[in-house]
């Protein structure tokens, strides 16, 4: 059994269309647990930190626009394989194709404004936790249900 902590950004489309709380819902019902939650406005620095690797990209600028033009919510999602099942529960990057039964799938149309973000692996997930979130805003908990999930 590997748990995993992995970020998940409900994205500027998510605030502004009131699709939060139906999107953490999902994550909830699937016995994940949220161990960090908060609404923030990224800065550039931030957008460009969490973007770096697609800094070549001709889509790059859009993104960063993109993530700085209005609050987000970020939160930290820890549950066994974390990192899959919540990717799984995203749906692929282009939510034309996304399967329907996950949220892009399901809330989205646009390759940009595709609702939520999801590390891609366990290295992603440790650098991008450390940059939107400090130490102590990470709970460490028990919930009475997890036996039963
Ligand atoms: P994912 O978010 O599914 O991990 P990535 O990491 O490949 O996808 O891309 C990061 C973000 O960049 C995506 N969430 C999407 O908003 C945007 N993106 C990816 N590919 C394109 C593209 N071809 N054109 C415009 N935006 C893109």
């Amino acid at each position: 059994m590997t748990i995993q902590r992995t970020l998940v950004l409900c994205k500027p489309d998510a605030v502004q269309r009131g699709m939060v709380g139906q999107i953490i819902s999902r994550f909830e019902r699937k016995g994940l647990k949220m161990v960090g939650l908060k609404m923030m406005k990224v800065d550039r620095d931030l957008a460009s930190r969490h973007y770096q690797e697609h800094v070549t990209k001709p889509f790059y600028e859009e993104l960063c626009s993109f993530i700085t033009s209005s609050p987000l919510v970020a939160m930290a999602i820890e549950g066994e394989n974390a990192v899959a099942v919540v990717r799984n529960l995203m749906g692929v990057t282009n939510p034309q194709d996304a399967a329907s039964g996950t949220i892009r799938g399901d809330f989205g149309l646009n390759l940009t404004m595709n609702l939520v973000h999801g590390s891609d692996s366990p290295a992603s997930a440790k650098r991008e936790l450390d940059l939107f979130f400090a130490p102590e805003e990470l709970h460490d908990y028990e919930l009475a249900l997890e036996p039963w999930t």
